[in-house]
Formats: structure tokens, C-alpha cells, sequence
């Protein structure tokens, strides 16, 4: 049987495609398990500048399989947050190198929140976003309640995760809630562009700027401010940088290597 998570290196990108087409890729406890090992092995292996993670078939992900969960040697609820999605959204968190959404269709439950938790998130036009939890009487997870109100502010967070509607691309891309949304029959092709070119730029930079990020969920802004001089001293002795300053005073294209 092929694997529910498919994992793929192209050039300096590191492709990690969602594999149960047929459950419009919904988790399953083997699936996020393997994910996690998936994302861990990217993180650390040097040639991958940029992570890409997108759905197989029609849909992104559905978010939890709602068969396993009344599966009676299906996870219990609390392995399903603390070993399944909490470990998930803080290894996407963590990775000190961009993590690329490629949402090719519909992004439910679990599997909306773990798009959202991307640094990047890019969706076909077709695709769409449900916060699918009020439905079957549970609360957005997966740093759902986090990440949405920072988004699109408290009140349509408030109302899509309460009334569990779908939320097109193009409404989510309106909203703040995505980054951009593509024409679907150049859908792969143009957001894979992206990921190359995320996996071209300074990774150490990319990676500070991602840290400066994640503490500016809850900082103060003198907290910030010290934080930004931290990073700015730390980024500023990469190669990285002393190659974009050279190859901008030589009129030339800069070759960085993510150093
Ligand atoms: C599915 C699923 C699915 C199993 C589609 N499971 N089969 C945390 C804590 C603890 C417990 C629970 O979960 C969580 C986190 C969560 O993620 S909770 C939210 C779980 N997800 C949902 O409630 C979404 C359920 N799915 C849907 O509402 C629809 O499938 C959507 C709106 C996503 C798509 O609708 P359609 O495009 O009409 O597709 P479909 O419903 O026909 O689905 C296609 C197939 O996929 C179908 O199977 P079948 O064998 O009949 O062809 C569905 O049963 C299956 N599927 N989602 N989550």
C-alpha cells in the first residue's frame, strides 16, 4: 500500500506531499506520526532551504478521520492533540527554514489549522478552508484559536469558527487569512515557484525573521525591539549577508547558500 505521507526532494526543496486521496487526506494516527518524522528529517538535512507541504487529489486534508476516532483501538482524544497535532504545529513553528502551505483544495478541521500554521500559505482557487469543529461539538485545535484571530481579527475568526463555514481562497486571500491565491491549472507549478525561490534566499535570515515572527505573537514591544537587535547581530554575521551587500555593490546577482 503506498504511504499516507509521500516525501520528495526537489533541488533545495523538500516536498511533502499528504497521501489519503480517497479520505480527501484526513489524519489518521499512522499518517501524523509519520509526518512528524518527515518534518523532522527535512528540518535537519542541510540541503533542503525551504519545506512544501500539499495534498494529494481534491483535497488538502479533511483534518482528523472521524472513523478512528470511534475506532475502539483508535487514539484516545488526548494522544490525538498531544502526540498528534501539538507535536505538528511546533515542529512547523520551529523549523528555522520556511514551511510552504500549497493548498490544492479543501482544508478542514485539523487539516485548515495546520495550513494556517505555515509560514507561507498559498491555495488554488477551487481550494477553500472550513473550520469544521463546531460541527461535531469540538473547539478549533491545531493553534486554530491562535493563529485565526491574529489573521482576520477576533470577529471573523469568532464567526467562522463558530458557524463552521466554508471560507473560499479568494475570500481567505481578501481576508489576510492566506497569502495569494492561483489559477488552478497552474497551481503546482506556480507555487512550487515560490518554494524555489524561498529555497534561493538567506536561510539564516529567513530563519531569524521567522523567530522574530513567532515571539511577536506575544511581545511587548520593548521585548521586540530588544529581540530584533538580538537576531539582527546574530544575522548579520552570515555569509548570507556579506554575499547580498557584495553582490549588490558589484551589480550582480547574489549566490547565497544559506550559510
Ligand atoms: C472523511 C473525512 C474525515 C473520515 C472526508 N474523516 N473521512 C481533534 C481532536 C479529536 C478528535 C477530532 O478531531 C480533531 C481535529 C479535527 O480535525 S476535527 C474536524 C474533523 N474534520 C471534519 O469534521 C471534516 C469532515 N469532512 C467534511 O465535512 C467534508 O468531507 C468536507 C467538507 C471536508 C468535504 O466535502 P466533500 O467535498 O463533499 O467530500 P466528501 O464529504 O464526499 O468526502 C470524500 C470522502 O472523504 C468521503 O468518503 P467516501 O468513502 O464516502 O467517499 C468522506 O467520508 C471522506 N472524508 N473527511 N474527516
Amino acid at each position: 500500500m503506498e504511504s499516507t505521507i509521500i516525501k520528495e526532494i526537489n533541488g533545495s526543496v523538500g516536498i511533502i506531499r499528504l497521501n489519503r486521496p480517497t479520505k480527501l487526506n484526513a489524519f489518521i494516527r499512522e499518517k501524523a506520526l509519520l509526518f512528524q518524522d518527515v518534518l523532522e528529517e527535512f528540518a535537519t538535512d542541510a540541503v533542503i532551504r525551504c519545506i512544501y507541504i500539499t495534498g494529494n487529489g481534491k483535497g488538502f486534508s479533511a483534518g482528523q478521520d472521524l472513523e478512528e476516532i470511534i475506532a475502539d483501538d483508535g487514539p484516545t482524544l488526548a494522544q490525538i492533540l498531544s502526540e498528534h497535532y501539538n507535536p505538528i504545529i511546533h515542529k512547523i513553528r520551529n523549523i528555522p527554514k520556511p514551511v510552504v502551505a500549497a493548498v490544492n483544495g479543501v482544508a478542514a478541521g485539523a487539516g485548515a489549522n495546520i495550513a494556517l500554521a505555515c509560514d507561507i500559505v498559498i491555495a488554488s482557487e477551487n481550494a477553500s478552508f472550513i473550520q469544521a469543529f463546531s460541527k461535531i461539538g469540538l473547539i478549533p485545535d491545531s493553534g486554530g484559536t491562535f493563529f485565526l484571530p491574529r489573521l482576520i481579527g477576533f470577529q471573523k475568526a469568532s464567526a467562522i469558527m463558530m458557524l463552521g463555514d466554508k471560507v473560499s481562497a479568494i475570500d481567505a486571500e481578501k481576508w489576510g487569512m492566506i497569502y495569494k491565491t492561483l489559477p488552478a491549472d497552474q497551481f503546482e507549478e506556480e507555487a512550487l515557484k515560490i518554494a524555489h525561490q524561498l529555497a534561493a534566499m538567506p536561510t539564516k535570515g529567513l530563519a531569524h525573521t521567522k523567530q522574530a515572527l513567532n515571539q511577536s505573537m506575544s511581545n511587548s514591544l520593548e521585548e521586540q525591539l530588544a529581540l530584533e537587535d538580538k537576531l539582527q547581530q546574530t544575522a548579520a554575521t552570515s555569509k548570507d549577508h556579506q554575499e547580498g551587500v557584495a553582490a549588490f555593490l558589484e551589480k550582480r546577482a547574489p549566490n547565497f547558500t544559506g550559510q
